[in-house]
């Protein structure tokens, strides 16, 4: 008796804070390339609990995980035109919209996570998640790609130079494009739907990712070769359709923006964890690892130079200023 009092009782109170929110019933298709058993799908399914639960079930998120609804790219646009809610996918593929993400795109920017967080979390990262409004998208939160680094099915590449004539499938962005190109590989742009594919049939030689998605996405089925370089570190962003976003209510948008903070925080974790593991998993599988020496790494250093030189012009010197402001203030507090 006491315990159908007591649900009772709870039923009553979530109803009642439920009519005490104005949210609506809605669906929200939330699309991502990568597979459902990844990172990126375990932080979608986060998303959505959270959600229902701050909306007494109301909000429900509806995970599209392996690029079931289009690339990157054609995600952007669908949430742009209105026809789809929700996506997560790489800052990289947002250059075209707002070209001053390239900034989180330039070689070594980072050197590990304590440095990245606190950046594009803060103000600088938030200018910029805001000026997506102006564009058709809303920037919730950053979520963690993490560090890049090399796989291919020719050769090991323990050198700079060994990137030499390798077919390297990069993202679709110029500094990505423009940096493998000088340090003499065969960079070949592509949607990450297509990246598998391209290398089980040779299309491509390689290609740059972290470890958690090169192990999720069963690169090591196709790729003998794992270079460790932490070349770039790459953010994912959470975008929301802005047309769909303005006919929430002021409950519906502090529900979405509460969520997507707390996934922020499952997400990294679960990523920095799944890190750990996936390099192990990895070598199990077979892949040869291999650590690019610092050495080498100053020489990719050298070369990234002039590229990092043009996105500082592309994107404008006083937002270079301010990131290297917040980098100096973190470096220093150490
Ligand atoms: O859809 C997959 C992308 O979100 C992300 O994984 C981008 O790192 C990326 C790549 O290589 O395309």
């Amino acid at each position: 008796m006491k315990h159908i009092l007591i649900t009772t009782l709870a039923l009553a109170l979530g109803a009642a804070s439920a009519a005490a929110q104005d949210v609506q019933s809605r669906i929200i298709r939330f699309g991502y390339g990568l597979n459902e058993d990844s990172n990126q799908g375990r932080a979608v399914r986060h998303f959505a609990e959270q959600v229902a639960t701050l909306s007494n079930g109301k909000l429900k998120v509806r995970g599209f995980g392996a690029a079931a609804l289009g690339s990157d790219v054609q995600m952007q646009g669908a949430l742009i035109g209105g026809a789809q809610e929700m996506m997560v996918g790489s800052t990289a593929t947002l250059v075209g919209t707002v070209k001053e993400f390239a900034v989180w795109d330039i070689p070594f920017l980072f050197a590990n996570e304590k440095e990245a967080d606190p950046v594009l979390d803060g103000p600088v990262g938030q200018k910029l998640l805001d000026s997506l409004q102006a564009q058709g998208l809303v920037g919730l939160v950053y979520w963690e790609n993490g560090f890049r680094n090399l796989t291919n099915s020719r050769h090991k590449i323990e050198k700079a130079e060994d990137l030499k004539g390798i077919k390297l499938r990069v993202m679709q962005n110029p500094v990505f494009l423009d940096t493998f190109n000088a340090a003499g590989a065969n960079a070949v742009p592509m949607p990450f739907s297509e990246l598998f594919t391209a290398l089980e049939t040779g299309a491509v030689d390689g290609q740059e990712n972290p470890v958690t998605t090169i192990l999720s996405s069963k690169f090591y089925e196709v790729q003998k070769h794992l270079t460790i370089s932490n070349h770039v570190y790459s953010p994912w962003v959470v975008l929301m359709s802005k047309s769909w976003w303005d006919k929430l209510s002021d409950d519906e948008k502090k529900i979405l923006q509460e969520a997507a903070v707390a996934s922020r925080t499952f997400e990294r974790e679960d990523t920095r964890a799944g890190s750990v593991k996936a390099l192990e998993e990895l070598k199990a599988a077979g892949m040869e690892v291999s650590t690019m020496p610092n050495e080498e790494i100053a020489k990719l250093r050298e070369i990234a130079a002039p590229i990092t030189a043009k996105v500082v012009e592309n994107v404008g010197q006083p937002l270079w200023n301010d990131v290297q402001a917040e980098l100096s203030k973190i470096r220093a507090a150490k």
